[in-house]
């Protein structure tokens, strides 16, 4: 077992800007080695050779991984990894780590703000005020949406599912969702396909992981069968939804509104997504407070800590659960 002081001698790579608070807390314990993107050309031979674990808030190739030999663990911030190639960390005995449950809370309070937002127009209706708008042509016009008498479908019930469903609860709106599996015990009511849940609601939030199970899977046929009063939000990940095919459906009535937190390609939003009236969207910043990220800091830091002490991850994502320290 590693001694905490001799952690120092651990070589963290750390690609890009990465969350101010866990660099303090890497340099207090680690030898952080900086790269500016996590590229395997740009590894030199002493990353290859010191290196035992990548901290990220960006993906992780295969080729990547396979770049550093003496790799061990690779410290994702955050609760999606879609973007870090954990099965092939699986492969090679490479322990993945995220950051679940701290940002929970957070998310859910998010969403439930991009929902009202959507539904309310309160981003028009403040530029309204701002733009003086209200002196010069006086009240802003009544939304033709409202929460009110809503039904809700959650594509995704796991923590942050279920926080938002609580929250809906509060306001009296009844919610179902669809997962690949029935969560047992939970009494919203569950529908087995995704476009079952689309055409039982007329609001449906996305908050399930990226990857190759729910690539597009919010696509023409899901949100036609949403509806003309249909309000989609997304606020899991961007490569969930065929952007043409909703920019498509907002512009000819298919559905009434979106709220959009995640993008496809972030930083860049599709232009008919930007100019379209009835979007409200925000620069992917579900668990952005400082209060948030900090938690997400140390969390991942934590699991560095934990792997290189302790010899075992405190949040390991189930791809690599059974990868087992090396001696
Ligand atoms: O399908 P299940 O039974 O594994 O349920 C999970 C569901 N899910 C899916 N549902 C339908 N089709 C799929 N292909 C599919 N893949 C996953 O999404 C589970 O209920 C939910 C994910 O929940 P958690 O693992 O607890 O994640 P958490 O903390 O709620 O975060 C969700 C996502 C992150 O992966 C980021 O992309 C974003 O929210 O921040």
């Amino acid at each position: 077992m590693t001694k905490p002081d001799q952690l120092q001698s651990v070589a963290v790579l750390v690609p890009g800007h990465f969350n101010d608070h866990a660099v303090e807390r890497i340099d207090q314990t680690f030898k952080r080695v900086k790269i500016e993107r996590a590229d395997p050309a740009l590894v030199t031979d002493e990353m290859r050779r010191d290196v035992r674990a990548i901290a990220s808030f960006a993906g992780v190739s295969a080729a990547m991984m396979d770049a550093l030999p003496n790799l061990e663990l690779i410290a994702s911030f955050g609760v999606g990894y879609d973007s870090v190639d954990a099965v092939h960390a699986g492969k090679k005995n490479i322990m993945v780590t995220n950051t679940p449950d701290v940002l929970t809370e957070e998310v859910a309070d998010t969403t439930i703000g991009l929902l009202i937002n959507t539904v309310r127009e309160m981003y028009a209706a403040e530029k309204w005020l701002r733009d003086g708008s209200w002196v010069s042509k006086g009240n802003y016009p009544l939304s033709r949406l409202t929460l009110r008498g809503r039904h809700v479908g959650i594509f995704g019930m796991g923590r942050i599912g279920l926080a938002i469903a609580r929250r809906l609860e509060a306001f009296g709106l009844p919610v179902a969702y669809h997962n690949r599996r029935k969560v047992e015990g939970l009494a919203y009511q569950y529908h087995p396909t995704l476009r079952g849940l689309a055409e039982a609601v007329d609001t449906l939030i996305s908050v399930v992981p990226g990857g190759a199970s729910t690539e597009k899977a919010v696509n023409a046929e899901i949100l036609a069968a949403l509806g003309a009063n249909g309000v989609f939000v997304n606020i899991g990940r961007g490569s969930t939804v065929d952007e043409p095919a909703l920019a498509a459906a907002l512009a000819n009535g298919t559905i009434a509104a979106a709220g959009l937190d995640v993008f496809a390609d972030e930083p860049n939003v599709p232009k008919a997504l930007l100019e379209a009236p009835n979007t409200s969207l925000l620069p992917h910043v579900g668990s952005a407070s400082h209060h948030t990220r900090r938690a997400m800091a140390d969390l991942c830091v934590d699991n560095l800590v934990s792997w290189f002490s302790e010899r075992r991850p405190l949040t390991p994502v189930p791809e690599t659960v059974n990868v087992k320290a090396r001696s």
